[in-house]
């Protein structure tokens, strides 16, 4: 299950987050296709709960497994997988197996009725001997209180929402007719929506039972890819590791370790040997992030700490780290605006769903000429720094990391074997002098003059933006202003002029 089924050297996967199936089937053939993304992470494709203001949250609260909600319905997501997977892109959906609603009533986005209070789902069907209760869940209000608690995190409600009962036969085959079924139309994977909160052996005889990936689009006995979310920082809470036989996951120190170098409460120089030595899982069990549809909003992780799109340089050099370093599976998080407002370090907006017209349709994309997309979406793998990123990780492939140089404090460069290479400095302290990265270093590259990426493109045999001559020893001048607008450049041998 961990195996994302990527085609050729492609490596990176996107979130388009509440993008309507139509947009990302265009976005495949125009965008994703030709910039070499190897996938796309929808949002929860099956009936939910529709609730006031129409949050984004209210995704995560499944009213059946019908395929329809405003990013469209059955017959708009299999076209979409179709047109993806003809353009060289999977689709990995995320499935929310967990629960079903939170404790209140109403209409599904398939018009199918729910009542949390009774735990009546029709649309499925399910009910109330379908859930976990006292029986099971020894916490009186049948919360989650302790999250490292295993019986207490896997038995009992993640805040409100009716917990499904695995154990029953009758529960798992409905997920796996969803999940096949998903699988019968294309896709390639998915992301499994709070992993911690269901047991390993669950999930594993649910995975069982699963079909190969449809051969219109994939080779002869291949399985779905799975990654798990499973927020685990060390320390007793339930360990990741509990799932990495169950596909890969995602690995949330990458992420915090990562933020908090960026954030300078790290020196950069100690990236030098990031992965396992920090206590992260193995590479092939982990797929990473530096930004996530929770860490916007500081639904995980700290508002203030996370970085989003609202700090564009920051989430833009952070994500070039991790688009440059040779680990796990990286995946770009694409939002939407939304007005943040921060009180007591809280977003009171944090709640807040994707744009809409009048009627509460999801709005389309509009790419402009300048590549960027109508504002309602920022469309962060769009930006021309995090695209010509996932270009330099195709080209840089399985090359290991060589030429490691640091200033001994914020300033790092490092290349991919002789393809690609990198200098980033985000040194705060000192003179101008000591501030500015300018030195004179062993790039790895052949001889000749390339465009540095960051800048600006190579078009008609011309560097848009900055360049370098590399001599015949592989050195060049490298130069990264500290007040530049980008606080990195990025070199490889798919633009040498
Ligand atoms: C909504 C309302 C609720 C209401 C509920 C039911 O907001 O007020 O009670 O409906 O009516 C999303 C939203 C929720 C929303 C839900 C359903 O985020 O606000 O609830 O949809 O509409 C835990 C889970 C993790 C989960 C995360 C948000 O373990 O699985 O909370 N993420 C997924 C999705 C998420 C989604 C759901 C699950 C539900 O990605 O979008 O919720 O489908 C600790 C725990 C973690 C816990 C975090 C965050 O982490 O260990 O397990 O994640 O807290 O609460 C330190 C600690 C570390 C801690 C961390 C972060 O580092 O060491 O342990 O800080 O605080």
């Amino acid at each position: 299950f961990s195996n994302p089924h990527f085609i050729g050297n492609r490596s990176v996967i996107t979130h388009l987050m509440e993008w309507k199936y139509d947009d990302i089937g265009d976005e495949c053939e125009r965008f994703l296709g030709p910039y070499g993304y190897g996938g796309v992470q929808v949002s929860p494709v099956n009936e939910h709960a529709i609730m006031d203001g129409r949050p984004w949250y209210e995704r995560y609260q499944p009213v059946s497994y019908d395929i329809h909600t405003r990013s469209g319905d059955e017959q708009q997501f299999r076209r979409m997988v179709q047109r993806c997977n003809k353009a060289g892109v999977r689709i990995y959906v995320d499935i929310v197996l967990n629960h079903m609603t939170g404790g209140q009533s109403g209409l599904g986005t398939n018009g199918h009725h729910y009542d949390g209070v009774a735990m009546q789902y029709p649309g499925v069907p399910f009910g109330p001997n379908d859930f976990h209760g006292h029986e099971t869940c020894p916490t009186n209000d049948l919360e989650i209180h302790n999250y490292s608690n295993r019986i207490e995190a896997r038995n009992c409600r993640l805040v409100g929402l009716r917990d499904l009962k695995q154990q029953s036969e009758y529960v798992k085959q409905k997920q796996v007719d969803f999940l096949n079924h998903l699988i019968d139309i294309g896709v390639a994977g998915f992301r499994s929506d709070a992993s911690t909160h269901q047991w390993p052996d669950d999930l594993r005889s649910i995975y069982s039972r699963l079909h190969n990936l449809n051969n219109e689009f994939f080779t002869e006995n291949s399985h779905p890819f799975i990654y798990h979310e499973t927020i685990y920082y060390g320390g007793n809470g339930i360990n990741s590791n509990e799932y990495t036989s169950l596909g890969r996951i995602i690995e949330f120190r990458f992420y915090k370790e990562i933020t908090n170098v960026f954030r300078n409460n790290n020196q950069l120089r100690w990236l030098r040997n990031f992965g396992t030595e920090w206590g992260l899982v193995p590479s092939g069990d982990a797929l990473v992030m530096i930004d996530s549809h929770d860490l916007r909003v500081g639904h995980t992780g700290q508002l203030g700490f996370n970085i989003n799109c609202f700090e564009a340089r920051l989430l833009k050099a952070a994500t070039a780290f991790m688009l440059a370093w040779n680990y796990g599976i990286p995946r770009v998080m694409s939002s939407y605006f939304w007005d943040q407002i921060i009180r007591d370090g809280k977003d009171v907006n944090d709640w807040v769903g994707p744009p809409t017209d009048q009627h509460g349709n999801i709005l389309s994309v509009h790419p402009n000429p300048d590549m960027t997309c109508n504002h309602e979406w920022i469309c962060e793998h769009r930006w021309r720094e995090i695209y010509n990123m996932v270009k330099f990780k195709l080209i840089a492939g399985q090359e290991p990391v060589n030429n490691w140089w640091d200033n001994g404090d914020n300033q790092i460069a490092f290349s991919r074997g002789n393809r690609a290479f990198i200098a980033i400095n985000l040194q705060k302290n000192g003179n101008d002098h000591d501030k500015n990265l300018q030195k004179r270093l062993q790039t790895g590259l052949p001889p000749g003059i390339y465009c540095d990426i960051i800048s600006g493109n190579l078009i008609n045999n011309r560097c848009m933006g900055k360049s370098i001559q590399v001599d015949k020893n592989g050195l060049s001048d490298i130069y990264v202003g500290y007040d530049e607008f980008d606080a990195f450049v990025a070199y490889h041998i798919g633009a040498r002029v």
